[in-house]
């Protein structure tokens, strides 16, 4: 009868413009649970502290404060709060442990009203905001919709070149022993399976993030299910029809079977039910990492936009109606760039958009970028040197090392292979900053970001 309730009043709620589903994602390591977690501390420091000058309801002073309240729906798991910033607030201070699946967290913020239409029911409104953290990953699927298992596998193999030849050495060695012909033996596919799972790690340990199927790297509860155990073949085009007990038909099934249970599924459950969502993304790590990682996470960032394309006839029409009116794409980390990079850094990740950006069918949708830092892990200054004054960071990296240094340089527009030769990005980890049981975590316009995602119903 509770649950009914609630979900009566969620319904209401909405309605009022009282209810927000703010979806946070990004690749794995791009700061998502970061991000989280300090949105979290802010909002629910806001009534005590100036700590978001840049949110309207904050600097006019209307918010009352927020608190964290049971979230409605019960088949995701929580995000985890409190030991994210246990962490955090741990000494020497921890980065949160990472964790691998979809998770929610609900806020209620009490604040002052502004519209003449709110006020006539009352001056205190609450906005309730859910914030539901899943895997970019998860995004990179969407394109296998539109291919059949052939295409898809002729795809993979043309991807194989550079870094990722030598990765794949051992998968396509088993494979090529592989008769597709014959009848299936579990453990064989179990087994290659594993083996092109390994390989998709082993491109995400090289700085590479585009890679198919993305649960695979990130399976969640679907961990050792048979629908994430296939695998690309090669040389399908000219396949005649298999026997229905064949390794290519089981192949076949298991890979439809994915497509229909594992990517659909989470554009109906999941991503429908969103109204705002936030892409981070880690520009910075990639420039260190050399041309080949960036150009990989241009080409996923592309993978991922399409996950925002409604064309009226599109793809994800088809599968539900999407409601997302807002994409605000995020710089991290930004902490680890001197403040005269930071306007490089936001035109940067423009560039590496911006063709999809361009296309028609995203008119419905306002985008924008930001570069920002979820938990300062640095402070800004300058050092003198013969040549005068530089901008300058200081931190204490992840082995106790207190350092000050000049990051570089950021390219503003999308660097050509020379500039991996000429120049040298310093990307160093940091600690975080020591943070007190009292204070909200020192961030870099994280309420810029919440601003442009949920100003507007805060007024
Ligand atoms: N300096 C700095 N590092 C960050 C920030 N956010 C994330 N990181 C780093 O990036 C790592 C991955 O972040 P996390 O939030 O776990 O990424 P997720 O996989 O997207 O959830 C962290 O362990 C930190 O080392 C930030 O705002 N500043
Ligand atoms: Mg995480």
């Amino acid at each position: 009868m509770n649950r009914i309730r609630q979900e009566v009043n969620d319904l209401i709620n909405r309605g009022l413009d009282a209810h927000v589903r703010l979806a946070v994602t990004g690749l794995s390591r791009a700061g998502k649970t970061a991000f989280i977690t300090s949105l979290v501390n802010q909002l629910l420091h806001t009534s005590t502290h100036d700590n978001l000058p840049l949110l309207g309801a904050a600097r006019d002073k209307r918010i009352i404060g927020a608190k964290r309240v049971p979230q409605t729906n019960l088949m995701v798991p929580r995000f985890d709060y409190d030991n994210a910033l246990a962490q955090l607030q741990s000494s020497p201070p921890q980065w949160p442990i990472p964790t691998r699946d979809v998770s929610e967290i609900r806020l209620a913020i009490k604040y002052k009203t502004k519209k003449r239409t709110k006020k006539l029911l009352s001056s205190v409104s609450t906005l309730y905001l859910d914030i539901i953290d899943y895997p970019g990953e998860w995004l990179l699927d969407l394109p296998m919709l539109e291919l059949d298992f052939a295409t898809w596998s002729a795809q993979q193999f043309n991807a194989i070149h550079g870094i990722r030849a030598e990765l794949a050495k051992p998968w396509v060695e088993e494979l090529d022993k592989l008769d597709l012909t014959v009848e299936a033996s579990e453990k064989t596919l179990a087994h290659i399976a594993a083996l092109y799972t390994d390989y998709l790690h082993k491109c995400k340990e090289s700085g590479l993030h585009w890679v198919q199927p993305g649960r695979f790297v990130l399976p969640g509860e679907l961990e050792g299910a048979p629908v994430l155990q296939f695998f690309p073949c090669r040389n399908l085009n000219g396949e005649t029809k298999a026997d229905k007990h064949s390794v290519l038909a089981l192949l076949k099934r298991r890979y439809e079977e994915y497509q229909n249970k594992v990517v659909k599924a989470f554009y109906k459950h999941h991503f429908s039910t969103f109204d705002r969502q936030i892409v981070l993304v880690d520009c910075l790590s990639p420039l260190n990492a050399g041309h080949e990682s960036f150009m990989d996470m241009r080409s996923a960032l592309d993978q991922i936009m399409h996950s925002f394309r409604y064309g009226r006839n599109g793809l994800l029409k088809r599968i539900f109606s999407p409601k997302i009116d807002k994409v605000l794409f995020a710089a991290t980390k930004a902490d680890h760039i001197t403040p005269d990079q930071y306007g490089n850094l936001v035109s940067l990740l423009q560039q590496m958009i911006h063709p999809a950006w361009q296309s028609a069918a995203y008119e419905n949708i306002e985008m924008s970028c930001i570069s920002m830092a979820s938990v300062r892990a640095t402070k800004s200054g300058h050092i003198d040197t013969n040549d005068g004054r530089i901008p300058a960071i200081q931190g204490v990296t992840e082995t106790d090392e207190p350092i000050t240094l000049y990051p570089g340089e950021v390219p503003s527009k999308l660097p050509n292979p020379d500039f991996w030769l000429n120049n040298h990005f310093d990307f160093t980890s940091f600690r975080p900053m020591t943070l007190s049981q009292d204070q909200p975590c020192q961030h870099i316009r994280i309420d810029k970001a919440l601003d442009t995602l949920i100003g507007d119903k805060l007024k």
